[in-house]
């Protein structure tokens, strides 16, 4: 048991001393601190992918490309002259921006983002740079972009564009066209074969000059998947979006640093962060529209996530795939709604908050040795509750009923009094051995998630 002890002092020790020659690799960047102030209050945003792939919804020529919606050119290796034909048949009548903007609004979401032009290389605003887009090429004829934004700035709503940089499927020039055009690079991997810079300055970069200037305040730029971004390339996109628009975030996945850290797509890490990031996910299991794709996931499942990610410090950008008329499916907008609803009487347990000052409610590292999907160390996630934080402030949520009293986490500050969120009805608290403890009314008063705020001395929790 000493030997243990002593071991295990010995690692903390070395791990100290690693950390103290570790040089801290970011200096603070006050400017960036600022750009990011909305985003960090946040929490919770409304991802968008629609495109020319909604119209095939997942099938080409009646047979189904499986994967992705928006990857469908992709996956079934339909070649440009064909795919180009979807563009006349684009005539969204049902799309009206108002209602897309009220129903992120009623989801208790607080921005868009929404593709601008996807791997598909279609731009779904008017482009100078190409024709291949929704004003020039199709029989609807209206700016999308522009009218999203209109109805964004109408209801004070935050937006965002999502702009493929690298990937496009149109381009020669554009990376990710291997059926039409050939690999990107040769077999070592570095050297290119395509026309890239051609295609960056030709039309990727005249674009999102386009998108900083003719659409308004951008709230955020999404970029995506940096094939061949070098360093230098991603730079000259940064340049472009801090010289047009300071205040717009860069997310992180431009192929240099972003103002914050994009998580893989659906993944949600297992441990809490202080830098800023964001977990983009979709609600059934694409982005694009797919008419097979009914998978959605409940609201139960969406408000634990969306409490999660608050919880570790991050933001949700959850996606809805519009149908190729214009319609956000119905049974994704009711999922939305209900937990928005949630959202109004418990949204001070999201908006705004800091991260779990605690941590172990999370799960645990499996001790087997298992590997996930990914081939990384399995994590045994644990479900029952997350917790938040305000300045003398915590608010666990519980996901299930807590079986036994729940022991609020051992630390230092002496608690002060606890209350349900909802009703603010009273909790009694019970301390015994300095441990404190509460029970939750059973059955717990909303069945998907209820909020206890517990009030402690002090600002900050100390352990
Ligand atoms: O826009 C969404 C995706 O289309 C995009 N990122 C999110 C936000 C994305 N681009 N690439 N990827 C995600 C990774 C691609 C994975 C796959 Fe595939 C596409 C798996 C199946 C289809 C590539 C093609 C790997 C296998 C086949």
């Amino acid at each position: 048991m000493r030997k243990l002890f002593a071991a295990g002092f010995l690692v903390c020790v070395s791990l100290l001393a690693a950390r103290a020659q570790t040089p801290s690799p970011k200096p603070p960047d006050p400017a960036k601190e600022k750009r990011l102030e909305w985003f960090r209050e946040a929490k919770y945003g409304m991802f968008i992918h629609w495109g020319l792939y909604a119209i095939p919804a997942g099938e080409w020529n009646g047979r189904r490309c499986l994967g992705l919606g928006e990857w469908v050119m992709n996956r079934c290796q339909v070649p440009v002259k064909e795919y180009e034909k979807l563009a006349a048949r684009f005539d969204p009548v049902k799309f009206n921006a108002d209602e897309w903007v009220q129903l992120a609004q009623d989801a208790g979401m607080k921005y868009m983002v929404i593709t601008s032009k996807h791997h598909d290389g279609f731009a779904m605003f008017k482009s100078a740079a190409s024709p291949y887009n929704v004003v020039d090429a199709t029989p609807y004829k209206k700016d999308i972009l522009k009218q999203l934004a209109d109805a964004c700035a109408r209801h004070g709503m935050r937006l965002g564009f999502y702009y493929s940089q690298s990937q496009d499927w149109h381009e020669p020039g554009g990376a990710g066209n291997t059926w039409d055009f050939g690999p990107d690079t040769a077999p070592d991997g570095k050297t290119e074969l395509k026309k890239y810079e051609d295609y960056l300055r030709g039309k990727a970069e005249p674009q999102v000059k386009e998108l900083l200037t003719n659409y308004g305040p951008v709230a955020l730029i999404w970029f995506d998947t940096p094939r061949m971004m070098t360093p230098e390339r991603g730079q000259r996109f940064a340049d472009l979006v801090r010289t047009l628009q300071p205040a717009t975030l860069i997310d992180g996945r431009l192929g240099t640093e972003g103002d914050y850290r994009s998580t893989g797509d659906n993944v949600i890490p297992a441990e809490a962060s202080a830098e800023a990031w964001e977990t983009p996910a979709t609600i059934n299991d694409t982005w694009g529209f797919r008419r097979d794709d009914t998978n959605w996931k409940s609201p139960g499942q969406i408000a634990f996530k969306l409490v999660d990610i608050v919880s570790k410090g991050g933001n949700y950008l959850l996606n809805v795939g519009p149908t190729a008329e214009g319609v956000i499916p119905q049974p994704s907008a009711e999922v939305l709604r209900t937990v928005g609803r949630w959202l109004r009487v418990n949204g001070e347990a999201v908006y705004g908050t800091g991260p779990s000052p605690f941590g172990d409610e999370f799960g645990e590292w499996t001790s087997r040795g298992a590997k996930d999907v990914r081939g990384q160390k399995l994590f045994l996630p644990h479900t029952e509750w997350r917790v938040t934080t305000r300045p003398g402030k915590l608010y666990f949520t519980f996901f299930s009923e807590p079986r036994a009293p729940f022991e609020i986490p051992v630390m230092k500050n002496r608690v002060l009094r606890a209350y349900r969120l909802a009703d603010k009805a009273p909790v009694e608290l019970k301390t015994e051995g300095g441990r404190t403890t509460f029970l939750l009314e059973r059955p717990m008063l909303d069945p998907m998630a209820t909020v206890v705020v517990v009030e402690f001395e002090g600002q900050k929790v100390e352990r």
